[in-house]
């Protein structure tokens, strides 16, 4: 989308029963909320994580929180220690939860208490493949996802890996909302292109808000 046309797309857009986007929810707040990843980043650097599999993320990533997702070799897991530095992640700002909370809400959820924030960094080429959010150890509350810097073709899948996957083209500023019947729905990013951005250049940035009940050291 050319960034100096009006944003025309309505103000929600269903994928599900349970899941829609919200475009443009987070643009007034997007430059604080960059300024934000900066601050984590600073504390808890942006790393290419292990996959079990013998792998390597396609993202970088970070988080902040009462506990942050990571991967090694030996798995999947919620950590309330930054396994890179072995400090407790960075403390979840307020903007994050409030706004979490409030895109929750415009989607349907109440009571959202958003404790972990993924901070996912993609540069040309970085993907993330179709996969489901499972390891919080409770599915009451929903996802909340938001999107910063270069665009990217978003896949929304089912609830079964074989389920037939749409797609839709998340800009700076948008939202996604997905809980209740969608909570384990299947979800993941094609590989960015190589436009850019004013604000992050080839970069695109993006934050998941859960609510994590299950965690180790
Ligand atoms: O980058 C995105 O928009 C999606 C991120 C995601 O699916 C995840 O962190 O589980």
């Amino acid at each position: 989308m050319a960034l100096l046309l009006p944003d025309t797309r309505p103000s929600r857009m269903m994928l599900d029963d349970g899941a829609l986007v919200l475009p443009g929810f987070i643009t007034p707040e997007a430059t604080h909320l960059l300024r934000i990843i900066e601050q984590v980043a600073a504390f808890a650097p942006f790393r290419q994580m292990a996959t079990p599999g013998g792998g390597t993320m396609s993202a970088a990533m970070t988080g902040c929180g009462a506990a942050v997702w990571v991967t090694d070799h030996t798995g999947y897991r919620y950590t309330s220690h930054d396994p890179l530095t072995r400090e407790p992640w960075p403390a979840m700002p307020p903007l994050l939860a409030e706004l979490g909370e409030q895109a929750a809400q415009a989607a349907g959820f109440t009571g959202f208490t958003p404790n972990t924030a993924l901070l996912n960094r993609y540069a040309p080429g970085s993907r993330m493949g179709l996969h489901q959010d499972r390891d919080e150890g409770e599915c009451s509350q929903p996802v909340v996802s938001f999107s910063l810097g270069r665009s990217a073709i978003f896949q929304w899948g089912g609830a079964r890996r074989t389920d037939p996957v749409r797609t839709v083209i998340l800009h700076h500023g948008d939202a996604v909302v997905w809980g209740g019947p969608a909570r384990l729905f299947f979800h993941g990013i094609k590989p960015l292109g190589h436009e850019t951005h004013p604000l992050t250049g080839d970069l695109r940035y993006n934050i998941t808000l859960r609510y994590v009940a299950r965690t180790t050291h």
